[in-house]
């Protein structure tokens, strides 16, 4: 197939984009606008005649139907991604997430083309610490934050497609990731980078909250299952039964780091801030046989830490502009 991977300069696509060159025959066109979060260097070294780049935005119509028709499947990642920052400026988020997805879709829709439409568990809202159940495909929506309701919008928007249109997409809600060439803005690289930098980590409010993580890689492996296998129509959750509290996280990393495991600040917390996010993923076990690789969250983590250690030169050039952001939310 020739897939169109949107947003596959950032985290999860570059990952993504990494392992159909390496598990598949695919061939690659990736389109994203290079936002902050955004960055060519992680798609440095791939093979030109499988993979090339397009810098542009997926609310762009003409760019995006000329795209579509150009390929087979559409695989949707790109999205405004960041919960701090779709609390302090929300627009971004309803143009990018709800637009630019209504604008792929309706792209795919007259190109008859494949849609994967990535998500997340945001999208169900939170849970209580001892709440028995998790997260399934019929948990009902219930999001908190500008981020997770504009993903709530693009999720009901791609079934409203399906129902209506017939499009032919499949849905997938995954847990927190973690790996290489994640954002340094986002939780765990922020407080290796704190760390690396001299540094407190900063943990928000108490730091009870969970979250259940995944390594990048085996949700990378999940989406290319459910695009190849999946159902027409279907929602499928992916999670690694990875829950953990934000507390234990900053310890281990600081413990790893051979740092004492209390040398960390806690700071003003995130408003609305989700307590717990759990996922059972037994629909994608079952009916399509994935399993996670990553089962040791701790080794996860420790290859995550030897990662930014040795790729000072690809994070280097955000840390100042995401730790201004915090300084200015509070959160420094
Ligand atoms: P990211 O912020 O690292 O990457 C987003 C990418 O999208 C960037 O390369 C950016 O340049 C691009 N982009 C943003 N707006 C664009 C636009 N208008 N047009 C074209 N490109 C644009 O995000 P990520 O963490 O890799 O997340 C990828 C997807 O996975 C998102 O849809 C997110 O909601 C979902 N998700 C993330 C997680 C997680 O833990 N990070 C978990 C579940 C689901
Ligand atoms: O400095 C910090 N200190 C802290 O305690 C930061 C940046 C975060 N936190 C807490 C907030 C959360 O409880 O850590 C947890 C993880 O925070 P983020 O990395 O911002 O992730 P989260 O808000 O859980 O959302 C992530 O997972 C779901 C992704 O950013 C989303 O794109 C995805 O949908």
């Amino acid at each position: 197939m020739r897939l169109l991977v949107t947003g596959g300069a950032g985290f999860i696509g570059s990952n993504f984009v990494r392992h159909v060159l390496d598990a598949s025959e695919h061939t690659v066109t990736v389109l994203d606008a290079l936002t902050y979060a955004g960055n060519r260097a992680s798609l440095d070294g791939l093979p030109a005649e499988r993979c090339s780049l397009v810098v542009g935005n997926i609310a762009d119509a003409p760019l995006v139907d000329r795209l579509t028709g150009d390929h087979d499947a559409v695989v949707h990642f790109a999205a405004e991604s960041h919960n701090d920052n779709s609390l302090h400026d929300p627009r971004p988020f309803l143009d990018t997430n709800i637009i630019g997805t209504y604008t792929l879709i309706e792209a795919a829709r007259r190109h008859g083309t494949r849609f994967h439409h990535i998500s997340t568990d945001e999208v169900y809202g939170d849970l209580e610490l001892d709440d028995p159940h998790r997260f399934t495909e019929q948990t009902p929506y219930n999001p908190s934050s500008p981020y997770s309701s504009t993903k709530a919008g693009s999720d009901l928007l791609v079934r409203a497609w399906v129902r209506s249109f017939g499009l032919k997409a499949t849905i997938s809600n995954c847990s927190n990731n973690y790996g290489p060439y994640q954002h340094v803005e986002k939780f765990i690289p922020r407080q290796i980078t704190n760390v690396l930098d001299g540094v407190r980590p900063k943990l928000y409010g108490a730091g009870r909250n969970v979250r259940d993580w995944i390594h990048a890689n085996d949700h990378s492996r999940a989406v290319l299952t459910i695009l190849e296998q999946g159902v027409i129509g279907e929602t499928y959750l992916i999670g690694a039964d990875g829950e953990e509290d934000n507390r234990t996280v900053v310890e281990t990393i600081l413990t790893l780091m051979g740092r004492p495991a209390d040398a960390y600040d806690h700071v003003q917390d995130r408003a609305g801030h989700d307590l717990r996010y759990a996922i059972d993923s037994t629909k994608l076990r079952t009916e399509l046989g994935w399993r996670p690789r990553y089962a040791d969250f701790r080794s996860g983590l420790a290859a995550t830490i030897d990662w930014y250690r040795e790729h000072e030169d690809w994070w280097r050039p955000q840390k100042a502009a995401a730790e201004a952001r915090y300084r200015e939310q509070g959160q420094a």
